[in-house]
Order: C-alpha cells, then structure tokens, then sequence
C-alpha cells in the first residue's frame, strides 16, 4: 500500500462540492479539468459551462506564464491565469485553501514564483551502483523512475509529478550527477525512457532535466576527446542533443557535475568550466534549454600535511573569475554554503558575489548530513534564512530530493514536510517556515484533531535546532562516519584528504578562516559580510567554528564558554528527542497504526543515535580539554 501525501482525496472536498467552470485549452487544461472531475464525482460538485452559476471559476486570462489572480467576482471564486501553468498554480492554490477560498470577503491577490526555476535534483541511478545503491544518499528505498535496470510504472511516477506541482515546483532532473555508464546512455539509447517520464511530468507542467557525463562522447565510444575546444567533439554535442530534441521537445536541460569528486570535465584538457558549459550551452540554445553547471568543484585528494587549501575557498576561487564569461543559458548551481550541506554553514560566497551570472542555489533535502531521515529534521528554518540572504542574486532553486518508492514516499514520513516546503519556499522565499509547516500537516491530515495538529507541530518545528545541539556544535560540521556519513566519529574526517577539518586539539578548537592569521576565506565575502565574520566580536555564536580557531574558555556572545557551550547543547538536544518520542506516544490513535509504528521506530533510532552524539562529542572535548562540566554531569 502507498500511504497518501499531501493533497490526499479528502482535501479536495471544497473544491469537489461546487459548481464549477474551467475556460482554456491544452494539456495543462485538460489536467486542470481532470482533477476537477474526479473531485465533483467524488463529493457531488458539478463541472458547468456557464459563468453565471458557478462557484468557483477558474480561465486563462493571458498568453503565458506561471502567475495567476485569485479573488471573487459576485458569488464566485475566480481564478485568472496568466497562462497554462498559472492555471494548474491556481487550481492548487484553492485546493490548499480549502474552504477558506470560499470566503465572500476573500481578497483580491495576486500570485507570482518568486524564483523562475523551481527543480528538483534527483540522484537516482538507473542500475543498482555497488556502493551507493540505487539512489545516491538516497534513504527512502529504491528510485521512483527505474527498478531492476528497467523503468518503473508510470502511474506511481504522475503521482508524483502531481505533488510536486502541487507544492510548486516546475523542474526535475532525473538522474544522478555522478553519472555512470549506465546513465551516459539516457542520452542516446535509452532516449525512450526519458521521453515517457517527460510526458508523464510535462501534463503537471514540470520540465524534464537530464544529468550528463561530460565525458560522454568518449564513453560512448564515439570521440577520443571530450575537448570543449574541439570542433568534433562540439559537433556531436549538437547532433546529439538535436536528437534528444527530437524525443523530448521540452527537455529542461542539462545537469553537470564537472570535475569534481572523480567526474570528468574540462580541466582535464587545459579549458575553463566556462568553456565547458558553454559547448553544452550552445547546443541547447536553439531549443530552449538550459545548462545547470555545479559549483562543488574542490580538490578532494588534498594533502592534509598542506592545510592553506581551504574547501570552504574551492567554489569561490574556481568560479568567481568567470563570472560575466557563461553564456545566458548557462546557471551556475551553487550549494547554499561553501562546504557541503552541513547542518549550519554560512552562505556561499558565490552566490554573493557573481553579478553578471545566472545562479540557483542547491539545497539537499535528502538529509545526508541531517539525519538521513532517521532523524526527525524540519529543515525549512535553514533554508530560509539561506534563502532571505540571497533573494535578488539567484533566479533558480535546486534541491536534491529525499523522495524514493518507499510506501510513505520518503523514508521517514515526516519528512515529507521538507519536499513539500522546499516547493512553497521556492515559489515564495519571504514565507515563515513554520507556517509552511502547519499548512503541510493541515493537508496532509485533513481533518485531523487538533490535538495530532498540536503534536505533529511540536515535533518538528525546531527539530533542526534540535539535531544540531546534538550533533557537531558551533558550524564545525562533519564530525561524520566517513563514507556513509551516518551517526558520529569526531575525528573520522580529521586526518584524510577530503578537506573537512576541525583542528580540535587540547587548546581549542575550530578553522581559522580569518584574513588576519588563517586562510582568508572571508575575504571572498562582500565588505561587511567578510568584517562580520572576520571579527570574533561580530561574528555569530553559531558559526564561530567556522571561521575561527578559539580555546575551549572562549566566552560566546551568550556569556558561556565554548567548552560549556558544547556539554550544555548535547545534554540538552538528547533530552529534546526523549521529548519528542513521549510526545509522539500521545499520537497513537490519531493517525494510520502504519504510519505511527513508522515514526516510532525512526524515534527510537534517533534518541539512541542523540545519546550517542552526546556521549562521544562531550568526551572527546572532555578528554582534549580537560575542563569538566560545570554542572556535574557524567563525562568520562
Ligand atoms: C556529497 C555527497 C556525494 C555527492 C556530492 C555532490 O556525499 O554523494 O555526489 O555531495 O553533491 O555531499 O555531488
């Protein structure tokens, strides 16, 4: 059995009880049409032909676009689109509305995505990789779209381009950036494949991505040179992606993950990523189409005796001196901080600092270092506040997906929240996160007590200021098992080539970053950014160890010291999920018993794995520092 998301029949209610018109024509109509039909058979509504009687009324007023008006005109509801895709944005928004869309005094307001390109990353491999398995740090089962090597049942696929749309996103890329053989030939051979997912995602007005090898025309057998500046290797770009054209009219476009982490690309023939994206760019130019050219570009081969080679800096150095160079259908896809997905980083300086380029920021709401959905970690707060620093230097979310074939689409039920936020926070980056949080549980349980609404609530609405008072404190980060990145090892990372490096040592700890003394990775920020961070009198509490190296009697702005600071949050996160697991027993009853047993079980696993956390990372500060807790609390 597949247990309902979002938008689950009963939601539909409002809308399926009236009198309904829909004016325009086109697939996105027509998908428009459907929903409206099901509905009304379902809670007696009727679709009508006529204005003049209908409840709710909902017309293409304009030529295109996404936006669309929502008011009321006499006694009915009135949805004007701006084009095809406003039309499907509007029905979703009444259908989040419910009732309330009814109101005789609703407003007149109209509604607009604040970012063009709302995408979805997926890391999904078509064959099972004997490493990371079928999804890369995928933690909700297999993929969604290939099972056994063979594409899966469309009908599972449509329900979920249907969510996706319903939460507002447009985009999705369906396959992995680290792209195997397997996947090289989703561009030639298995081109069928694409093309049926296209279909199935195009009727929700989501645009089909694909995730290319930049190697490709040499994998493929085809060139022995993947050159961006040869003129063979340019040309079967062209042919190649004429093709893809001819399968895929719409395709969205290119992902690229270039020389980065063991994936090819054009340093390897003396070229800039400038010259890369911009051969891809070219040959998608005259359909449309856009490349998304990644900025996790570092050395993960460091030599760790060399410590001047900060991470944090790679994105930066690499890219900031081509900004202006990429042609216009090129977006430069930046992770939010200049690490990688840590539970708190600073904002990338990247995309702070590259005026004439397009940019989108990439989120991870998979959970590889949050959790992996074992955890309950509502991650919207965070991108928020990323998303608050950016507005008006990015025009393009991408986010890697967290949904798979498991029964409750993603492997911890309640993170199904994150997908759905990380839609509506696309479309509107200046909403609070937490009443995003509300609106998912009220449309996920429709009609459920206030009580389950009060419980799901409390769960989650700091459960990633929980996770980080647990986990590596102060914007350390890692502090990871290696490889699988599950659970703690403080020192897993310390002494390897990967780059990820807390230097804790018996006088302190943390990364100087500074200008002054360390690797001048603030410098890459804007003027009062970089003087932030820069002093440790500005700097904020939660990401001193990111830029500063400081003894453990360092006093934060909070008036305790470092030291104290890191026994006080670990004592006090591991309590919180002993909290959260009785508060959700008060649930039992209230919702699915499937559904219960599931968060039960993933509770249990994370207040052993908090306790965890807590006992490792407060000994390994005891045992290096040797100032005990000032509360007399057991560390060995
Ligand atoms: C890292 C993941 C790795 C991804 C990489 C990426 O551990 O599996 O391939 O990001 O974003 O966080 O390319």
């Amino acid at each position: 059995m597949i247990h309902p998301a979002w938008l689950p029949a009963e939601a539909f209610r409002a809308i399926g009880s009236r009198r309904v018109l829909v004016q325009g024509s086109g697939p996105l109509a027509d998908t428009v049409r459907d929903e409206i039909a099901q509905a009304c058979a379902r809670f007696g509504g009727v679709v009508v032909q006529d204005r003049k009687t209908a409840e709710l009324i909902l017309s293409i007023a304009g030529p295109g676009g996404e936006g669309f008006r929502l008011g009321r005109r006499g006694d009915a509801t009135v949805i004007s689109a701006d084009g095809p895709s406003g039309l499907l944005n509007g029905f979703f928004e009444v259908a989040r509305r419910g009732e309330r869309a009814f109101d005789a005094a609703l407003a007149d307001e109209r509604h607009v995505p604040a970012l063009a390109r709302r995408m979805l990353d997926h890391w999904d491999n078509i064959d099972v990789h004997p490493v990371m398995g079928q999804v890369e740090r995928g933690y909700s089962g297999g993929s969604l779209f290939w099972h056994d090597g063979r594409p899966c049942d469309l009908g599972r696929v449509r329900d979920y381009a249907r969510l996706l749309a319903a939460s507002g996103v447009n985009a999705v890329a369906i396959n992995n950036v680290n792209v195997h053989t397997t996947e090289t030939r989703l561009l030639t051979d298995r081109l069928t494949e694409v093309a049926a997912l296209a279909s199935t995602f195009r009727v929700y007005g989501i645009r089909v991505h694909l995730s290319v090898n930049f190697a490709a025309p040499v994998i493929l057998g085809d060139l022995s040179t993947a050159d961006p500046a040869d003129e063979a290797v340019r040309a079967w770009w062209k042919s190649t992606t004429a093709r893809v054209h001819e399968a895929v009219p719409d395709l969205g476009g290119y992902l690229v993950k270039a020389d980065s982490e063991g994936q090819p690309g054009p340093f390897t023939y003396g070229r800039s990523h400038a010259d890369g994206a911009n051969m891809l760019a070219e040959a998608l130019e005259p359909y449309g189409g856009v490349v998304h050219w990644r900025a996790f570009v570092y050395n993960h081969r460091q030599d760790w005796r060399d410590r001047s080679t900060d991470r944090a800096r790679a994105a930066h150095d690499h890219f900031a001196g081509l900004d202006g160079a990429f042609r216009d259908n090129v977006i430069l896809q930046v992770k939010h901080g200049p690490m990688d997905f840590q539970t708190r980083e600073p904002i990338s300086p990247v995309l702070l600092g590259m005026p004439s380029t397009r940019l989108a920021v990439e989120l991870q709401v998979t959970g590889e270092y949050t959790g992996q959905q074992r955890h309950v970690c509502y991650l919207p707060p965070m991108w928020s506040e990323v998303l608050r620093a950016v507005a008006g230097h990015v025009s393009g979310l991408a986010a890697v997906s967290n949904a798979g074939d498991d029964p409750f689409w993603t492997g911890h039920p309640l993170a199904q929240a994150n997908l759905y936020a990380v839609g509506r926070l696309a479309w509107n980056p200046a909403r609070d996160p937490i009443a995003i949080l509300d609106e998912w549980i009220d449309l996920t349980f429709p009609g459920a007590a206030s009580e389950l609404r009060d419980i799901l609530h409390d769960l989650m609405d700091e459960s990633w200021q929980t996770y980080e008072q647990y986990t590596a404190p102060l914007g350390a980060g890692f502090m990871v098992r290696p490889g699988h990145h599950y659970g703690p090892d403080v020192d897993g990372y310390e002494y390897t080539p990967w780059g990820t490096y807390h230097f804790a040592d018996r006088d302190g700890v943390g990364v100087d970053r500074t200008v002054a003394t360390g690797t001048g990775f603030t410098a890459q920020y804007p003027p009062a950014w970089a003087d932030r961070y820069e002093s440790l009198a500005t700097c904020p509490d939660e990401l001193l160890l990111f830029f500063h190296h400081v003894p453990y009697g360092h006093v934060l702005h909070s008036g305790v010291t470092v030291i104290q600071h890191i026994y006080d949050t670990h004592f006090a996160g591991a309590h919180r999920v002993s909290a959260m697991r009785d508060r959700w027993q008060e649930a039992a009853g209230l919702v699915d018993p499937a559904l219960h047993a599931r968060v039960t079980e993933r509770l249990d696993e994370q207040q052993r794995s908090a306790d965890e956390w807590r006992d490792q990372i407060n000994t390994y500060f005891y045992r290096k520092s040797g100032v005990p807790d000032a509360h007399g609390r057991p560390i060995h």
